[in-house]
């Protein structure tokens, strides 16, 4: 298989500027790059899924360089539907760095920073340079302003495809970058730095884009209930992690496993095979959860991760370090608990039960337990004696129900 086979098998070309980049793909050893702003200090999964394709194309032998937009992260990439808030050009600066880091972590490729060659372009210099360049009826065309001409979009966000576009002509000529890569939101930007190059310089360069990630109804990748999933371990620890790829959908997987992931077509379809065998050992899940998360955090974390879910899924919290515990109920309800009250009031005053009569129903159908051990005695004096080192109790409701009380 070509590299460019493999990129379509994998479901990664949604669309290409040109024919001959197949060739120069397949052949040649390209400069190409990808680009994020930074709205916030940590990427999310989505983005992990887009960046990915750097690690992809330098495995075979292309050079990648990744653009952190300290100055396009000051304007904002218009959105569909609404107008971005302004950011602070101090949080662009703490985002970018945290950025920065972030993706030489984990892709190790060079970052580069866009503020650095247009910080000092003036506004005359700018308008002649680049705007001339730029057909108004050319840019009303682009699908994302398109989309924003009734609700309105202000001239800040209508300039930023000219800001973009100026990257990849810098890019081309001080890097020989000819290949803008990225997710299929940012065609109209892509084409736009074609357009310039084309127009001012009489080159040619490419751009690919990936379909974006998402789930049988469209919603995109990492989403969950509106919460992003973070790449930053501090932000969505491992387990949560973990949790998110284990449950996805069993009709996607696959799909997931070609996108996500550097397992070859054999390994694939090895899994594939399994996994329609038996699909309740979710053996295709696991790979996936193994592979992303090793690729991000480490093969430790991995193994961490697995541990929490099934001590948790097993009822055998005691194998659990503090932390882990406390990194597997980071998610549900949790309260500081400062006196000592029966077992009764307790449940009540935590909002476990909504009164005496039905905290006492939960006691005696034996449905509370604390730390694993069914409670059913009422005027069980909650303290310390009964918590995870001194510190934690877990208290379970029914089946599923979990409460986590920390000691003060
Ligand atoms: C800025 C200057 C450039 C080239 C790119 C940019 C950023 C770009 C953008 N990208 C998205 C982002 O920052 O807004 N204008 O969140 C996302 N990307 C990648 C991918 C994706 C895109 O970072 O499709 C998803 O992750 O391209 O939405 O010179």
């Amino acid at each position: 298989m070509t590299l460019f086979e493999e990129l379509k098998w994998r479901g990664l070309v949604q669309d290409i500027s040109d024919e001959k980049l197949i060739e120069k793909l397949n052949k040649e050893k390209l400069t190409f790059y990808i680009g994020t702003d930074p709205t916030a200090d940590s990427m999310h999964i989505g983005h992990y899924s887009s960046f990915l394709i750097s690690k992809r194309l330098a495995k075979a032998g292309h050079h990648p360089i990744l653009l952190v937009g300290g100055a396009t992260g000051l304007i904002g990439d218009p959105k569909p539907t609404s107008e971005r808030p302004m950011i602070s050009k101090e949080e662009v600066e703490h985002n970018f760095e945290g950025l920065k880091k972030q993706a030489e972590k984990i892709f190790g490729f060079e970052v580069v920073n866009n503020f650095d060659w247009t910080k000092d372009i003036n506004v005359i210099d700018f308008l002649r340079d680049y705007g001339k360049y730029f057909n108004i009826n050319y840019m009303l065309a682009k699908d994302k302003v398109k989309s924003r001409i009734d609700s309105g979009i202000t001239y800040a966000e209508f300039s930023y495809m000219i800001l973009q576009a100026l990257d990849f002509m810098y890019l081309f000529e001080n890097r020989n970058c000819i290949l803008q890569v990225a997710g299929s939101d940012q065609w109209g930007n892509i084409t736009s730095g074609i357009e310039l190059v084309r127009k001012k310089l009489g080159k040619e360069v490419y751009g690919m884009v990936m379909p974006l990630v998402t789930d049988s109804n469209g919603v995109k990748f990492g989403k969950t209930e509106g919460n992003a999933l973070w790449l930053d371990i501090s932000k969505t620890s491992s387990y949560q992690l973990y949790q998110y790829l284990i449950n996805l959908e069993d009709s996607m997987i696959i799909d997931y496993l070609k996108k996500l992931t550097f397992l070859s077509k054999e390994e694939i379809e090895q899994i594939e095979s399994k996994h329609k065998e038996a699909p309740h050992l979710r053996l295709a899940h696991k790979a996936l959860a193994r592979e992303v998360i090793t690729d991000l955090h480490g093969v430790e974390e991995f193994d961490k991760a697995v541990k929490i879910s099934e001590c948790l899924f097993n009822g055998n919290l005691k194998e659990l370090k503090l932390e882990e515990i406390e990194q597997g109920f980071k998610d549900v309800p949790n309260f500081v608990i400062d006196k000592e009250l029966s077992l009764i009031d307790f449940l009540v005053t935590y909002e476990i039960a909504s009164s005496k009569r039905e905290a006492k129903e939960f006691i005696n159908a034996g449905s509370i337990t604390i730390n694993d051990e069914k409670q059913m005695n009422e005027n069980l004096i909650i303290d310390k004696s009964l918590a995870i080192e001194d510190k934690l109790l877990i208290i379970r409701k029914g089946k599923k129900k979990y409460f986590m009380g920390i000691i003060k």
